[in-house]
């Protein structure tokens, strides 16, 4: 039945020549939205969700004559289940691109999927700096964990603070936010007494921070990934660290515009480096905000949403670039090199490592209209990966 209409809409396209659309009688360009939308990450999978949502309704979902078609799919974080569904949609449903990677293990189990089918793979999220070198297909949208980690350090040197212990998350982005922290502010003469880190799963955060009382630091430097901010905050009072007189500093992560709230006042003067606040200064990000926003029940966006929201800019240039073509290697060569406006400012993909330039901004916890908002008052411009070779 499918197979005769599809035949009938075809001898329709040729019968009536340039009066029928390629698009009409083309199959879709469908791009396989792979998020944890379950499980423990699940607000990653919800913001990059909303806002691919907004972006085309929004700008429409057509593109060079072609209908875009997004089919979304639900890994619950967990590793094996991304790398099927990637090759699902690869092999099953023809997808042209496949996007979104809530975390950086998510990322790795599928970058095979892409260089075996010439797919490119539009990294949405995860942030682990050696990502790309796991396949030629991977552009990344996101952010680089050295990028917030270096302008941290440089700002916790600057600003007085002489002993800092870090904590971070036991993995990839985990282990970049804390390296490229650790060596930078070492180099700046600070001293670092422990480095602690945390399971990812089902974290225990009380204990550790038993260390960072008995150790007392000026501070403590903390990356968790989006969506567990709050249950380290929840520790971190309970432990009276709030009250200790230590310093929390860290990445954006931490402070993540959707859980910021709920984190309650302990968080107010928390100063972190990241590449997003729902706060941000540009008439773009205040309609993105309020349109986000009233989309979707009163949530406010996070850095997650803005990720995605760009990963689908890079997604529709490159499809106008190559004329809805489809071809893997053309699609990413069309994204490199692409800069545009986003919703955190400007955003290029550099053409060397199809990896994100971006702004880090430092930004202080405050209180703003009864809400609690991460308000930038410093822009770092064009940060490259400092874990790759300069271009
Ligand atoms: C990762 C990095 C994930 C930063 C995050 O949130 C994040 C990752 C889910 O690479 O796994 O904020």
């Amino acid at each position: 039945m499918i197979a005769r209409r599809n035949l009938l809409i075809l001898a329709a396209a040729v019968l009536a020549g340039p009066f029928i659309s390629a698009a009409e009688a083309q199959e879709p360009f469908r791009v396989a939205l792979i998020l944890p939308m379950t499980g423990a990450s699940q607000s990653t999978g919800r913001q990059i969700d909303a806002a691919v949502k907004l972006f085309m309704k929004e700008h429409g979902d057509t593109v060079a004559g072609r209908k875009v078609e997004v089919l979304l799919r639900d890994d619950a974080g967990v590793a094996d289940t991304t790398r099927r569904l990637a090759q699902e949609a690869v092999v099953r449903d023809h997808v042209q691109i496949i996007a979104g990677f809530g975390l950086t293990p998510l990322a790795m189990s599928s970058a095979p999927i892409a260089t075996q089918g010439k797919v490119p793979m539009v990294v949405m999220a995860a942030a682990t700096s050696s990502i790309m070198a796991a396949s030629p297909y991977i552009v990344r949208v996101s952010q680089v964990l050295p990028q917030p980690a270096v302008i941290a350090a440089d700002w916790a040197a600057k600003n007085g603070l002489k002993s800092v212990v870090t904590l971070v998350s036991d993995y990839g982005p985990g282990y970049d936010a804390e390296k490229w922290f650790v060596e930078r502010f070492k180099a700046a003469g600070g001293t670092v007494p422990e480095s602690l880190r945390v399971p990812l799963a089902n974290p225990d955060f009380a204990p550790f921070l038993q260390r960072v009382a008995d150790a007392k630091p000026d501070a403590l430097y903390v990356f968790v990934p989006a969506g567990f901010g709050s249950a380290f905050a929840k520790q971190f009072v309970e432990r009276g660290l709030d009250k200790s007189g230590i310093k929390l500093i860290g990445t954006g992560d931490m402070t993540d515009d959707d859980l910021l709230n709920g984190m309650g006042d302990a968080m107010l003067g928390v100063v972190t480096a990241g590449p997003y606040s729902a706060s941000h200064d540009s008439a773009m990000n205040k309609r993105f905000v309020a349109d986000f926003k009233a989309g979707n029940g009163g949530m406010r966006p996070n850095f997650m949403a803005v990720f995605g929201y760009d990963g689908m800019q890079a997604i529709y240039k490159a499809i106008e670039k190559t004329g809805g073509k489809g071809d893997g290697l053309a699609l990413v060569d069309a994204m490199k090199g692409l800069s545009f406006e986003s919703p955190r400012g400007p955003v290029m993909i550099d053409a060397a490592t199809r990896d994100v330039v971006l702004n880090i901004y430092m930004r202080k916890v405050e209180r703003r209209d009864g809400e609690l908002y991460n308000t930038e008052f410093e822009t770092f411009s064009n940060v490259f990966d400092p874990a790759k070779p300069k271009p």
